[in-house]
């Protein structure tokens, strides 16, 4: 018998190229991590990316890769899903690859419930490029493209996501290891399209921004761990979150002496839409920021199942493709 495969195993000779304290290697050794924990197959484990420097990704994963074109990673990925079902798919992306060029290919994917996992590195910025400011950047980043200051609101990669139709939304951040790590065994045991939110820290064009809630002093007050079925807690257990139903948001409630009882705090229930909704509207600083697993929704088919279902598969098919494009509609041009 031969030995369970390491994280070591999934690790390639070629020489990382991220700058040295780029947020993306803690990100790269939990993927390894999590590959050797769920028994990844390498030879039936395919890591899809665009191009950023967080979609370098696959030249660091011993699996099968492609680097693809800009934005298109989730279009390849579900070529490869539908052609051969059987294989684990990964995509990574970047919040400029993902949501700036890519976001009409992220939104299909995700509505579609493609069965890969999407791992959208969230580093505020266009790292490759030099520091553009990018579709998540806050107003006010100065960059080389926003010297005064970017005016463009926002999006939100999770609720982009939801909005999208996707059915596992999940968040972690690139330091936290051990969380981040679970985050994505949950992603990969869903079936359908995953998409995982990671804070990452670009430390040359945009570093620290997420530092006001990761900061190890600031963490236990600034996050808020959901966790299905568990009521929301946060700031070890001193406050919570509570539903109030005049206004129809979220409120911060202290408890226990001198605060509200624990029953009025909301349970985290990961499959109800509304309170992922709410969950990921939370303003900061007033609020945590939620992480890990935000929205599952109950079993829905996955695309490529949905596809095949009383089509014949790969290898046992009736006919050519040349043959179909000749088939048919064919007619000749009367001359005069
Ligand atoms: C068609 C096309 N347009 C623009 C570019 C330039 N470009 C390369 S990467 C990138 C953005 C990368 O940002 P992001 O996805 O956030 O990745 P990061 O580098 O931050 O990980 C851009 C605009 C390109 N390579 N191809
Ligand atoms: S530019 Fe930023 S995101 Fe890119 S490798 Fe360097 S630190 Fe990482
Ligand atoms: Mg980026």
């Amino acid at each position: 018998m031969t030995a369970p495969l390491t994280a070591k195993d999934f690790a390639t000779d070629q020489e990382v190229r991220w700058c040295p304290g780029c947020g993306d290697y803690a990100i790269l050794k939990a993927v390894q991590k999590t590959l050797a924990d769920i028994g990844a197959n390498p030879d039936e484990t395919v890591f899809v990316s665009g191009i950023g420097c967080s979609s370098r990704f696959p030249y660091y994963v011993k699996s099968y890769g492609f680097h693809t074109i800009h934005g298109r990673a989730p279009a390849f990925a579900t070529g490869l899903k539908l052609a051969n079902p059987d294989l684990d798919v990964w995509v990574v992306t970047g919040d400029g690859d993902g949501l700036s060029i890519g976001g009409n290919h992220l939104l299909h994917a995700l509505r579609r419930n493609v069965n890969v996992q999407v791992l959208l590195f969230n580093n505020e910025i266009y790292g490759l490029t030099k520091g553009q400011y990018s579709p998540t950047s806050r107003i006010g980043t100065r960059s080389p493209s926003s010297p005064k200051g970017s005016i463009d609101a926002p999006v939100s990669p999770c609720l982009f996501a939801l909005g999208a139709g996707a059915k596992f939304i999940a968040r972690g951040i690139d330091t936290d290891a051990k969380h981040l790590g679970e985050t994505l065994k949950a992603a990969h045991a869903f079936e359908g399209a995953a998409f995982v939110e990671i804070f990452q820290n670009c430390i040359v064009y945009n570093a620290d921004v997420f530092s006001s809630f990761t900061e190890k002093k600031v963490a236990d007050d600034a996050q808020i761990h959901v966790e299905h079925g568990k009521p929301l807690l946060f700031a070890k257990g001193a406050k919570g979150l509570r539903f109030n139903p005049q206004t129809f948001r979220l409120e911060v409630a202290a408890v226990g002496e001198g605060g509200v009882p624990q029953t009025d705090i909301l349970v985290h229930d990961e499959t109800n839409p509304a309170l992922a909704q709410l969950l990921l509207s939370m303003p900061q600083p007033d609020f945590p920021v939620a992480l890990g697993v935000i929205y599952r929704a109950p079993a829905a088919a996955a695309f490529e199942k949905g596809f095949w279902a009383g089509r014949a598969r790969p290898g046992e098919r009736a006919g050519r493709v040349a043959d179909a494009l000749r088939r048919g509609s064919v007619w000749t041009k009367k001359a005069g």
